[in-house]
């Protein structure tokens, strides 16, 4: 009887939840009455109590209570259904340092789950992950332990408290008011990120001010590393190569100079002594005006060698290979791999380089980044995006899981070895240090990501971090049933929807391989008719070199040659336009109007056909979401509307603009059917946007 009362009870309350009004601030993280309620422990009992251990058993406690509608206690010994924490006497190796095992069993006659770890930080993750389980219906024992070492956040946060490329509110990190503030909310994205397995954030941005590294800003850091540190998360920072002489009144920052080396090794041990656990500097360096090694004749070995040194073995150097040369080369693309692949096994141990996913920008759709597959002795990063700053900025949804996904899963063949995919080489099988980094997309916006569906690309991008070889499409449904409901009338649609978000938003902004034709400064909104900026690599008009013949940048032999810095089986899947996939077809090819798809239409027509089809997609996404309703509390259902409307109205001044212009190139006629532009293309020159948000 007790059981039926408790499973109605529960059904009560999963049914009333879309009554409550929710802000989006719990995340994945709101632990609403579940169905299988009367079926979780009552207690939770550990026997140590480090920070980290309490913050385990605080969360079950809070998790499970909110999961089960009744207040669930802690105690010392099992005398109840309880969940049990533990630490092994003897390491288990299948979990590693930060693994955990789940299991269920009796124990004095109870019901108990146990969860396993080698470390108090596996404690936590076994406890977040057991937490999941519930939420998302799972039920069996799991093993699991990370196969990236750095799982990191890259904020690009100003120190006024701006973000560059953040469209989700201002920097959640007070450097004003710090060290004194202690916001609740640094609590909360803690938790929020070792839910997910993240290990590390990197509080500033790469075009990063000398001042980050003076002392009240590291007693700021300090502070912050403190209330990270229970959740298992180091603080990084990125460091401004100039430093020595804006810091230290050096003549030089040269690498190779004595005075240099010991200004940064003092540096260093100054930052220790604050941080104990200080996790290492993350640096751009001579790259869009940024000062670094080669202002003094050096290379990139040089200066990330250096820092290298300076921090000894207490942290990492993570050096960006997003570079190009003052000199501008005959395609950028070809840059970044130029300039690192010959110094490939020339990098200290402690030295990751940290490579973009795509050798030009963060696209809605790249080919993965050549030095992939080309640096086989240096420990390679992969970094993302997460804030969308070429997908729609925060209104715009496109569900990123599936974009890392596929970088992820794309074969490098490294060593001409089929198998070596991005994932794998991440994964540095060969290398003690492993990454993968993501550009936040957090801010003081109350749903933390500037949209509600963004938080599932904080979240992909935490379990991919992980778990590199993982399903995007797994994770979108557990983030969805998490985030909004299991109710598979929700889940089904909702996560079909984004699964193909990101590939309408590619439709409708870069169709067919098409890339970098955003407006300019802001990013914001189409601008392929760009040509007037400072350098020509700067300027749509250099990627889409559409003319009254046809539309597309060669990067095979007979072009830029970019394609041959890939393993020639990786460049077999895009030499010839017949056979490729089209989804990439003019970021390799430049091909008349007149050449004709795989789906028998000539390129103009196709091309045109896939701008008008992200537009109507984008129009369905909204259809959907009206249809989801029964399913979501008010506010965030209208909260959603209202982005979807203003992603509609967006998409079809993309088709819109784009369509005219291209048309202005082709001077064709429209395929029937398709409705020409509302406006005419001076119209879309015209618009300009002084205030968008993101551009600092
Ligand atoms: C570009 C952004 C710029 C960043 C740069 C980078 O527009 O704001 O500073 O990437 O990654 O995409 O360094």
């Amino acid at each position: 009887m007790r059981r039926v009362i408790h499973a109605l009870c529960a059904l009560v309350c999963l049914l009333a939840a879309p009554a409550f009004a929710e802000d989006g601030y719990d995340l994945w993280l709101r632990y609403k009455p579940v169905a299988s309620a009367h079926t979780l422990p009552r207690a939770v009992v550990a026997q140590a109590h480090s920070p980290t251990v309490k913050a385990a058993v605080a969360e079950l406690q809070r998790g499970l209570s909110g999961l089960s509608g009744h207040k669930v206690s802690v105690a010392r010994n099992v005398s109840a259904p309880s969940v049990v924490l533990t630490r092994n006497a003897t390491p288990d190796a299948a979990l590693g340092r930060e693994g955990y095992a789940i299991r269920k069993g009796r124990q004095n006659g109870q019901p108990v789950v146990r969860i396993h770890a080698n470390s108090d930080i596996g404690l936590l993750y076994g406890a977040f992950a057991y937490l999941r389980h519930i939420q998302t219906g799972t039920t069996a024992d799991t093993t699991d332990a990370p196969k990236v070492r750095l799982r990191l956040l890259n904020h690009w946060d100003n120190l006024d408290g701006t973000v560059e490329r953040g469209y989700a509110g201002a920097s959640l990190w007070d450097w004003w008011r710090l060290p004194d503030l202690k916001d609740p909310r640094y609590t909360d994205y803690a938790r929020a990120n070792a839910s997910i397995g993240i290990n590390g954030t990197v509080l500033n941005n790469v075009n990063a001010k000398a001042a980050s590294l003076t002392a009240p800003y590291l007693d700021k850091a300090a502070v912050l590393a403190d209330t990270f540190r229970p959740y298992g998360i180091r603080v990084y920072l990125s460091a401004r190569f100039s430093a020595p002489i804006e810091l230290g009144g050096l003549k030089t920052a040269d690498p190779l100079d004595p005075a240099v080396r010991a200004w940064w090794k003092a540096k260093a041990d100054e930052i220790y002594a604050k941080i104990p656990d200080f996790g290492g500097f993350l640096v751009k360096a001579n790259s869009e005006g940024q000062p670094g090694p080669q202002d003094y004749g050096r290379t990139h070995e040089d200066g990330a060698n250096m820092l290298a040194e300076a921090l000894g073995d207490r942290g990492v150097v993570m050096w960006r290979a997003f570079v190009y040369k003052a000199e501008v080369a005959d395609d950028r693309h070809k840059q970044a791999y130029s300039e690192f692949k010959p110094h490939d096994g020339k990098f200290a141990p402690t030295v990751l380089v940290q490579v973009k996913n795509g050798a030009i920008d963060f696209q809605p759709r790249e080919p993965f980044h050549p030095l992939f597959g080309a640096m086989p002795k240096t420990p390679l990063m992969v970094e993302f995006q997460i804030t969308k700053e070429y997908l729609g900025f925060a209104t715009h949804l496109a569900y990123l899981g599936q974009y890392y996904e596929e970088a992820l899963r794309a074969d490098t063949f490294q060593n001409g070895q089929k198998g070596w995919s991005v994932a794998r080489v991440v994964e540095g099988e060969d290398h003690a240090l492993s990454g993968m980094a993501g550009v936040a997309n957090i801010g003081t916006d109350r749903n933390w990501s500037g949209s509600h569906f963004d938080q599932a690309n904080w979240y992909a991008f935490g379990r991919l971090a992980w778990n590199p070889q993982g399903s995007a499409r797994n994770i979108a449904t557990e983030w969805a049933k998490m985030t909004f409901t299991p109710d598979p009338r929700f889940v089904t649609p909702v996560v079909a929807l984004m699964m193909r978000s990101r590939e309408t938003v590619a439709d409708y902004m870069t169709p067919l391989g098409l890339h970098h034709l955003m407006d300019t400064g802001h990013h914001y909104g189409p601008g392929p008719w760009v040509d007037n900026l400072g350098r020509p690599d700067w300027n749509p008009v250099y990627y889409h070199k559409a003319d009254a013949n046809g539309i597309g940048f060669d990067r095979t032999k007979t072009g830029s040659d970019a394609l041959s810095q890939y393993d020639p089986q990786a460049q077999k899947a895009w030499a010839d336009p017949k056979t490729m996939d089209e989804r990439y077809l003019l970021w390799f090819h430049h091909l008349s109007w007149d050449y004709r798809t795989r789906s028998g239409r000539l390129l103009w027509d196709e091309l045109v056909l896939t701008y008008d089809k992200g537009a109507k997609d984008a129009v369905a996404m909204q259809q959907t979401w009206a249809t989801m309703k029964p399913y979501v509390d008010a506010e965030r259902f209208e909260a959603i509307a209202s982005t979807l409307r203003i992603q509609a109205r967006e998409a079809k001044w993309w088709r819109d603009a784009s369509i005219a212009y291209f048309q202005s190139k082709s001077g064709r006629p429209l395929p029937a059917g398709v409705a020409a532009p509302e406006k005419s293309l001076d119209y879309y020159k015209s618009l300009t946007f002084p205030y968008a948000p993101g551009h600092h």
